[in-house]
């Protein structure tokens, strides 16, 4: 099959590739429906692809990964950068030259008997002043047709590139899938992604965590814009106004949830609806106001399934509903369709766990989907998606937001004193670990911005970069920074706020103090709501004044223990440290004494 572009330098890198894996054959991705057709085909024709029941999940399949595949590898992960100090004391590190020769060790002659397939992807509405474009070669179809959702994929992209230099070069091998020879490495000086012996999402889609977030972050911070962790909502009031929110929360802690949330009754009856413009992913710049804006450079959901129904998330389950490729689920015999735990009370008793063996729902003690199962979706299924989706210039930000899952001490909201105190937030987050990525589930780790196992170069210069952001703006015109937890759990375990529809009475709050429309309660971490400011009508039974009050408190011994782990947060990076950052933290130390 003959190139889709003359661009040399895409031509070249290509041909060194070539020489490396050995394919059979080379398949240019066009993005027709025609071809993306024939590769369910062959997908299917080899099991590599389930496909579903096509009346009630038109266009849907199934996949299943190798059972030792089925997280992000955070410890195989490295950031390839000059010198380790660039990379930083949070991240893997190696040094380029020595990765590469052991990449291409592992790589050589790795498709031999197998299909390379190119694909030119956009992230970003192609065109955009925001996007960028990436080339991703894989011998995987699942790779492919999963990039086919999340990402613009197909001819126009490459005419958009036309003779630049500009992409990002990613070699996916899938090789023999073992573990112990798994690397994702990330080299940001040379705009280039090597991902080799996984098949599993995060680790292999590298338009996705790779290239939006960990090389974009690099880029980022040279040309002075910002790729975040964030999903971007926009709320409107009742006289149709609309205003954006970021909100960075660590993986399987609630953006998809929160992106697409339904309004509690009492404020659809005002008029009020949500839109979803991400889930996933910010790319964040400075418009011609003066103003923050926001893109989503992906075009579709890889979205955490179990857990997700008609009650929690309805918008997400409506996106599966068609063109949708499931991860690890549950395959149900009975009807040739899908089943995830959370998904409604009736398990099959007729099905085939996310292993591949049998399985009676009914019966099992055993989990029918892993817990990290997923559904790819695209994302004009989403019945909120945004009308600014595709908007080239993004979207106004009012208000961003962070958040992390604590059973303690996190508040449910509070707003930071100002800018730098905001970014000072941001990078003390902590949250329990969860199953996105491989490792212990319920661990309390420092997870800064939600950005840990992303920011593709030393959190402390990640963390100047967004002080600097902040004294480039307006203090009028610059988002207000909060933080969200809506984890929050009594002495027997039990979730203290409902959560998911409801988070929107805290969102009004935010939006609120954004507009300078209610009062706040000026605390040693910040500021707290009243009480009576967050509206819990509906909720009778469920949120009292009084529980409402227990978990806006600020309990200062447990504020005096989590500053002594910032302290030895901080101290990894040394005199790396911005002074403003330091600073703040001796302010907390001083409030919480
Ligand atoms: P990634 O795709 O890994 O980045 O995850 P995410 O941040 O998009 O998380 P997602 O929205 O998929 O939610 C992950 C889990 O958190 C699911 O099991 C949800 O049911 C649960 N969850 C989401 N929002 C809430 C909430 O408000 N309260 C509670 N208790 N659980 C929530
Ligand atoms: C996450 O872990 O934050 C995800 C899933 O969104 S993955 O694409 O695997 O990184
Ligand atoms: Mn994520």
């Amino acid at each position: 099959m003959s190139a889709l572009t003359s661009n040399k330098s895409v031509l070249s890198w290509i041909d060194e590739k070539v020489e490396l894996v050995k394919p059979d054959k080379i398949v240019w991705i066009d993005g027709s429906q025609e071809q993306i057709e024939e590769l369910r085909a062959t997908a299917c024709s080899t099991g590599e692809l389930i496909k579903l029941n096509q009346e009630l999940l038109p266009d849907c399949y199934l996949h299943r990964t190798a059972v030792n595949d089925v997280a992000r590898v955070e410890g195989r992960t490295f950031i390839c950068a000059n010198s380790k100090e660039e990379a930083g004391p949070t991240n893997n590190w190696m040094d380029p030259a020595e990765a590469y020769e052991m990449l291409y060790d592992i790589a050589r002659d790795s498709y031999k008997g197998r299909t390379m397939y190119v694909i030119p992807y956009s992230m970003g509405p192609v065109g955009s002043p925001f996007a960028k474009v990436g080339i991703e070669l894989t011998d995987s179809i699942y790779v492919v047709l999963n990039m086919v959702i999340m990402t613009r994929v197909g001819k126009d992209v490459l005419e958009v590139l036309g003779d630049s230099n500009d992409w990002v070069r990613g070699l996916h091998c899938r090789c023999d899938i073992d573990e112990e020879k798994r690397y994702i490495c990330q080299f940001p000086q040379d705009n280039t992604i090597i991902s080799v012996n996984s098949g599993y999402g995060g680790n292999v889609l590298l338009g996705k965590k790779c290239f939006a977030l960990r090389i974009a972050s690099y880029q980022g911070w040279k040309e002075g814009w910002q790729a975040e962790h964030m999903l971007i909502l926009g709320i409107q009031n009742p006289e149709g106004e609309v205003k954006y929110i970021c909100a960075a929360f660590p993986s399987a802690c609630g953006k998809t949830n929160l992106a697409m949330l339904i309004p509690p009754e009492i404020y659809a009856e005002k008029g009020y609806k949500v839109w979803c413009v991400g889930d996933d992913i910010s790319w964040i710049r400075k418009g011609p106001d003066g103003r923050l804006y926001a893109i989503n450079p992906e075009n579709g959901f890889f979205g955490v399934a179990p857990g997700t129904n008609e009650k929690s998330n309805p918008n997400a389950l409506a996106s599966t509903k068609k063109g949708t490729i499931f991860t690890n689920v549950a395959h149900n015999l009975d009807n040739n369709t899908v089943w995830w735990e959370g998904l409604d009370k009736n398990p099959p008793a007729n099905a085939v766990e996310w292993k591949g063996n049998p399985w009676n729902g009914q019966e099992s003690e055993e989990k029918g989907a892993h817990p990290n199962s997923r559904f790819t979706a695209p994302a004009v299924n989403c019945p909120c998606l945004s009308s600014e989706f595709e908007n080239p210039n993004g979207v106004p930000i009012s208000a961003i937001v962070f958040g992390g899952r604590r059973a303690k001490l996190a508040p449910l909201v509070y707003q930071s004193r100002d800018w730098n105190h905001g970014v000072f937030v941001g990078s003390i987050m902590a949250s329990e670990t969860t199953a996105a990525a491989a490792g212990a589930v319920g661990v309390v780790r420092r997870d800064p911005m939600a950005m840990l196992p992303f920011c593709g170069y030393n959190m402390a210069d990640y963390w100047q970069h967004w002080i600097d952001i902040g004294a480039d703006l307006d203090p009028e015109k610059a988002p207000k920074i909060f933080n969200v937890n809506w984890f929050r759990k009594d002495d027997e375990g039990n979730f203290m706020w409902p959560g998911f529809g409801d988070n929107l009475r805290v969102l009004d709050w935010i939006i609120d103090r954004c507009e300078g429309k209610v009062d706040a309660k000026s605390t040693e971490i910040g500021y707290i709501p009243y009480a009576e400011d967050i509206n819990i009508e509906g909720l009778e039974g469920e949120v009292s004044i009084d529980s409402l009050n227990s978990i806006l408190e600020v309990e200062k011994e447990l504020w005096q223990e989590d500053a002594k782990g910032i302290e030895e947060f901080y101290a990894k990076f040394g005199d790396k440290i911005p002074p403003v950052l330091a600073a703040e933290l001796e302010t907390l130390k001083k409030n919480v004494q």
